[in-house]
């Protein structure tokens, strides 16, 4: 029969993932514990808010914290389990950045007991877990921790890779597939009895190396699909064909289903995951190689594209719709929007760019410096631009009336309005 989870969670990191989860499995009973390192998030948890927006979170939230059982710190407590959801950024060179990811397990180290477990869910290289488990059995050398499969230990390692998609994440935490992956047999099913508690997809046992290489799979299979549209997108355009047309058309076939061009891949998790597969195997790895930098080209084309526009008109106002890294979200981390519009900024100073986005109150940093860049109502960007660049298909935007955008030059990147 399958074990049943009892105890206390500590759950480091409380971002886009961790917190989530928390509200996730506090809502079944269980007490959680969130930390997070900035005193800011864990003031608002207290308070029973959460601190960015994600549809449904909100409630979630408040609902666990008034039912006392969930609670937020800066400070490691002692847990019956540690689910680690940091960040987990590149280097310069492109290798995986998991400073966070030791932070949090050394200070998870002095708090582990016999019976505790340690799972990751941060998005990591090959191998990870295993050196996670190794910091440890460095700075806990009273404590045996699964040694080669060997499942006689004290404490018990998994990988459990998050793979739920911004805007969805309060329904895809509970509906997806669940990947959980033990150092151990025996790791992966105490792991599995957490994620019972909530998840009501299958949870797929296997090892801990087998589940970090197939969520880096899933997002560089997204990534190399985005790139084909996107490079479709760029012939079409050659060729004077519409994209929109051609892709509606192919789709039809019962075998094919392209992705959306758009003006470049965004987020935390695809420009960035499948990097850790070329730097674990820079050889053989060409085609994701290519991929990213047929996405990260993205926004110097389209950019390029506006200032061409740009150009034929002698004093032009441009209007740059949306900043999110996607539609319907606050994220603009890695955002390919800002850098379209940062890249246009630069390229023309004298150029008047009006922003807007219904998600974002303030220009994020990289467009602060800008003189000739001001943030408006979309209403208002729309009505006195010369040019009209749609770069995100927030809802807002796509029930903009065609008959606003007549006798402008609309450059819709998103296929939106098509
Ligand atoms: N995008 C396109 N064209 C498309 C689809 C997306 O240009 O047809 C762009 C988006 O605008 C955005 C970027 O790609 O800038 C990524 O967006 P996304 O919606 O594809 O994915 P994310 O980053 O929000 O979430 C992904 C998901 N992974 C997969 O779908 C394989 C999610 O399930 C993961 O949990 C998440 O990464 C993660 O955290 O790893």
């Amino acid at each position: 029969m399958s074990e049943i989870f009892k105890g206390r969670v500590a759950i480091v990191g409380m971002g886009y993932i961790g917190l989530p989860t928390a509200v996730a499995i506090a809502t079944r009973g269980i007490d959680v514990i969130g930390v997070d390192i900035n005193p800011a998030t864990v003031a608002a948890l207290s308070r029973g808010e959460a601190p960015f927006v994600e549809p449904d979170l909100a409630v979630g939230v408040s609902g666990a914290v008034a039912m006392g059982r969930l609670s937020a710190t800066t400070e490691m407590p002692e847990a019956d389990a540690f689910i680690i959801a940091v960040p987990t950024p590149f280097n310069s060179d492109k290798s995986a950045d998991l400073s966070c990811v030791e932070a949090a397990a050394s200070q998870i180290a002095p708090m582990l007991r016999p019976g505790n477990i340690v799972i990751l869910e941060s998005t990591c290289p090959p191998g990870t877990t295993e050196r996670i488990r190794k910091w440890i059995a460095d700075l806990r050398p009273d404590l045996k921790t699964p040694v080669d499969g060997e499942n006689r230990a004290d404490l018990f390692f998994a990988h459990c890779p998050e793979r739920v998609l911004p805007g969805r994440i309060m329904i895809e935490m509970i509906t997806n597939d669940r990947v959980v992956g033990g150092l151990t047999p025996q790791c992966a099913e105490k792991a599995a009895s957490i994620y019972r508690l909530f998840a009501q997809g299958e949870i797929l046992l296997t090892d801990a190396a087998s589940a970090e290489m197939a969520k880096l799979v899933e997002n560089a299979y997204r990534d190399v699909n985005i790139a084909f549209s996107n490079e479709i997108s760029l012939i079409s355009e050659s060729l004077h064909i519409d994209v929109w047309e051609v892709i509606r058309l192919a789709n039809r076939h019962p075998r094919v289903n392209v992705l959306n061009p758009g003006p470049g891949v965004g987020g935390h998790c695809i420009p960035v995951d499948p990097w850790f597969i070329v730097s674990a195997a820079p050889e053989l790895s060409r085609l994701i190689r290519t991929a990213r930098e047929v996405n990260d080209h993205r926004p110097h084309h389209v950019a390029g594209q506006v200032v061409e526009k740009a150009k034929r008109f002698k004093s032009p106002t441009v209007a740059c719709l949306g900043l999110t890294f996607k539609a319907n979200v606050d994220d603009i981390r890695e955002s390919p929007a800002i850098e379209v519009v940062s890249l246009i900024a630069q390229s023309m100073p004298d150029l008047s760019i009006l922003v807007s986005d219904p998600y974002v109150s303030t220009l994020p940093k990289l467009l602060g410096n800008f003189a000739n860049l001001h943030l408006e109502s979309a209403h208002q960007a729309v009505e006195r631009a010369d040019i009209v660049v749609l770069l995100v298909e927030h809802e807002a935007f796509k029930t903009i009336k065609h008959t606003r955008l007549g006798g402008k030059v609309v450059y819709d990147t998103r296929g939106a309005w098509h």
